[in-house]
C-alpha cells in the first residue's frame, strides 16, 4: 500500500521535473549589443531584495556586483555560482541553481532589470533569439566504474574501488568536492573502537544496533543495521589509517553510549572528514569531473551500463562496468520534500544546495525501488535567521533548552523527532539552546559560532534572561534545578541520561533554535552488498549506492553521528564491490 503510494509520488514528481535544462548558448561575438557602462536592478530573493550593479561594455557582461543581498550563508555560494553563470553565457537568460530557486529567481531578476537599462534598442531580443539552446554531443568516455556524486559517499567508494583496482571517474555537478558531508559537524557513530575502549567507554555492536533501531521506530532494515554497527570500528579505524582525527568521543540524542567519533576538542567532523578523503583520492590518481550533472544512467531494470552527463560545453556518455550512485538525499529541495511530507511545506533547510533529489530524474528509466520516501527529518536546533545548523553536540556536551517561560520541556538529548516536536510546541515555535562557560570550553565547534557572532552572551544568569526577554527568577530555578538533577545523576522531569556538567560558570550563552529539514531517509532501496535493486527486487546489475541517496538504514529517525557512519560505512561496500565485481 505504502510502495503504491509512493510510486504515485514518484510519478508525480517526475512530470514535475526539478533539473534546470544543462544547454551550450551560442554568444553574439564582436557584436555591440549593450551601451557600456554600469547599471543597478532590483529583485525578489528569498530572504528579501537582491540589487545588482552590472557593469557592461559594448559586447559583454564584465563584472556583477550584489549590493544588497540578505540571504542566508548556504546561498552565498550557489550566488556565486549564478553570477559566474550569467557571465559566462553574456546573458541573463540562464537557468537558476538548483536547489536555490529563490535565491536564483531575486538575482536573476536584478540582473535582468539592469540588463534591460544596458541593451542596445532591439539587442535584447536578438542577443536572446541568437542564444538559441543548442546540445552539443561530446566524446564519450569509457571506464570501469562510474560514480555520481562526490561527498563523502561517493569519494569513499571512489578510494575503495580504486584501491581494489578499477579505474573510477566520480562525476560531480557541483563546482566544488564535499556535498552535504562538508557541513556535518557533531561525529561519527561507532561502537568497540579502539579509541573508546581507551577512553574506558564500555560499547557494543549491539547496543549500537539497539539504538538505531530504536531511534528509527523498528522501521529500520535490521540487515542494513547489523552492516552499519559491526562496520562501523573498521571504518574508524580506516578513515585513521588515511590520516583522520576521530580521538574525541560525545554522546548524541538517542544513544545511550558515548559512541560519536569527532576530531580533537570536539572540532566540527565533516569538512575534515572530506579533507581526508579528497587528499586521498588525489593521491590514488581518482579523476573527479565538476559541474558535470548526470542526467540519465544507462541501461534498464535488469542491468546498468555508464551515464549520460550534462556539462556546459555538451553531453557525453561514460560507459562502464558498473555506476554507483552517491549523489545524496534530497532536503534542499523543498517543493520534494513536501510533496513527501506536505507538513514540511515552506521549511528551512540544513542542507546545501545540490540536495535536490536528482536520482528521481536521471534512474528513471531503470525501475529502480524506492524506500521509506516519506521518512523526512528536522534537525531540532537550526538558527531560524539563517538556517544554520548549532550541532546537537552542545547538548551532548550539557546545554539545555528552555522557552519563552524560561523553563525547560523536554530531554534534550531524545531522538530529533521528539525534540523536534517540543520545540514546535512552545511559544514561536522555537526555544533557546542554553548553556555556560564550561559547556563552551568542551566543544571547540562552539568557537565558530562564537566568532560567527551566532552566540547572545550575558555575564550573569540575570543579564542573560534580560537579553532574551525571559523572566531571570524563573531562569534561575530552572538551572538549579538542572544543576541539582545533574549532582543527582538522574532528571525526574525529563529522564535526560547523560548530563555531562553542570551550568554553573559564567558568562552563559544562548541561540535561539527551531526544526528545519535536516534528512532524508528515503532513497534507492539496496541489500547488504550496496547494489540497488529494482521494483520487482530484483538485483540491478552493475548499479550499487551508498549514503544518503539509499533508504532502509535509518527508519522514520536518523540518529545524530549515523550518517557519517552510512557514508562512508556503505561507500566502502558499494566501491569495493563494485570493483570485484568487474574483474
Ligand atoms: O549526524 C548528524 O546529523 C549530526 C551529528 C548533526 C549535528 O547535530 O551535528
Amino acid at each position: 500500500m505504502r510502495k503504491g503510494l509512493i510510486w504515485v509520488l514518484i510519478l508525480l514528481m517526475i512530470t514535475v521535473g526539478t533539473l534546470a535544462g544543462c544547454v551550450k548558448t551560442k554568444e553574439v561575438e564582436n557584436e555591440a549589443i549593450f551601451t557600456a557602462g554600469t547599471y543597478e536592478g532590483e529583485g525578489q530573493g528569498h530572504a528579501g531584495v537582491v540589487k545588482a550593479s552590472v557593469t557592461v561594455s559594448e559586447t559583454k557582461i564584465e563584472k556583477i556586483d550584489l549590493v544588497e543581498f540578505h540571504e542566508s550563508e548556504f546561498a552565498v555560494e550557489p550566488a556565486d555560482q549564478l553570477v559566474a553563470k550569467i557571465l559566462k553565457a553574456n546573458s541573463g537568460e540562464v537557468d537558476g541553481i538548483a536547489g536555490a530557486s529563490l535565491t536564483s529567481k531575486g538575482i536573476l531578476e536584478a540582473v535582468n532589470a539592469a540588463l534591460a537599462k544596458a541593451y542596445l534598442e532591439g539587442a535584447s531580443t536578438a542577443a536572446t533569439t541568437e542564444a538559441a539552446k543548442e546540445a552539443v554531443k561530446l566524446e564519450d568516455r569509457t571506464t570501469d566504474v562510474v560514480i555520481i556524486g562526490a561527498g563523502g559517499a561517493g569519494l569513499t567508494a571512489a578510494i575503495e574501488a580504486t584501491q581494489n583496482g578499477a579505474n573510477v571517474i566520480v562525476v560531480e555537478k557541483m563546482p566544488m568536492v564535499g556535498g552535504n558531508t562538508k557541513y556535518a559537524t557533531g561525529g561519527l557513530n561507532a561502537a568497540e573502537t579502539s579509541v573508546q575502549k581507551e577512553k574506558g567507554i564500555d560499547d557494543t555492536v549491539e547496543i549500537f544496533i539497539e539504538d538505531t533501531m530504536k531511534g528509527g521506530g523498528n522501521l529500520n532494515n535490521p540487515e542494513l543495521v547489523k552492516v552499519l554497527a559491526e562496520n562501523s570500528a573498521g571504518t574508524v579505524e580506516w578513515l585513521m589509517g588515511l590520516g583522520a582525527d576521530l580521538t574525541d568521543i560525545g554522546r548524541m540524542g538517542g544513544a545511550s553510549k558515548d559512541r560519536t567519533h569527532r576530531p580533537t576538542g570536539g572540532a566540527p567532523v565533516g569538512q575534515h572528514i572530506v579533507d581526508v578523503l579528497y587528499a586521498q583520492s588525489q593521491e590514488l590518481g581518482i579523476e573527479i569531473l565538476l559541474e558535470s550533472t548526470v542526467v540519465e544512467i544507462l541501461g534498464d531494470s535488469s542491468q546498468v551500463s555508464g551515464v549520460t552527463v550534462e556539462t556546459a560545453d555538451g553531453n557525453y556518455n561514460i560507459n562502464a562496468k558498473a555506476v554507483i550512485v552517491a549523489s545524496g538525499g534530497f532536503g534542499a529541495n523543498n517543493d520534494l520534500v513536501a510533496q513527501f511530507d506536505p507538513a514540511l511545506k515552506g521549511y528551512g533547510t540544513t542542507n546545501h544546495p545540490g540536495a535536490t533529489g536528482d536520482v528521481i530524474e536521471f534512474a528513471k528509466n531503470i525501475d529502480v525501488a524506492y524506500v521509506d520516501m516519506e521518512q523526512i527529518q528536522t534537525h531540532p536546533t537550526v538558527m531560524p535567521s539563517n538556517n544554520y545548523m548549532i550541532t546537537e553536540a552542545v547538548r551532548g556536551n550539557g546545554a539545555i533548552l528552555v522557552n519563552r517561560e524560561a523553563k525547560r520541556f523536554v530531554n534534550e538529548l531524545d531522538t530529533r523527532a521528539v525534540v523536534s516536536d517540543a520545540l514546535l510546541a512552545q511559544e514561536n515555535a522555537s526555544g533557546y539552546l542554553f548553556f555556560d562557560q564550561s559547556v563552551r570550553e568542551s566543544l571547540s565547534a562552539i568557537e565558530g559560532y562564537y566568532k560567527k557572532g551566532f552566540l547572545i552572551e550575558g555575564a550573569t544568569l540575570e543579564e542573560i534572561a534580560g537579553k532574551l526577554d525571559i523572566d531571570a527568577a524563573t531562569l534561575q530555578i530552572t538551572i538549579d534545578t538542572y544543576n541539582g538533577y545533574v549532582a543527582d545523576e538522574t532528571d525526574p522531569e525529563f529522564s535526560r541520561q547523560s548530563m555531562a556538567r553542570t551550568l554553573s560558570v559564567g558568562p552563559y550563552y544562548a541561540v535561539e533554535v527551531a526544526p528545519a529539514v535536516h534528512h532524508t531517509m528515503g532513497g534507492l532501496m539496496i541489500n547488504t552488498n550496496g547494489e540497488v535493486v529494482n521494483s520487482s527486487d530484483a538485483v540491478i546489475k552493475g548499479l550499487y549506492a551508498a549514503g544518503e541517496v539509499t533508504g532502509g538504514v535509518h527508519g522514520n529517525n536518523r540518529l545524530g553521528g549515523n550518517a557519517m557512519a552510512d557514508i562512508t560505512i556503505f561507500g566502502r561496500i558499494a566501491g569495493k564491490n563494485a570493483a570485484l565485481s568487474i574483474k
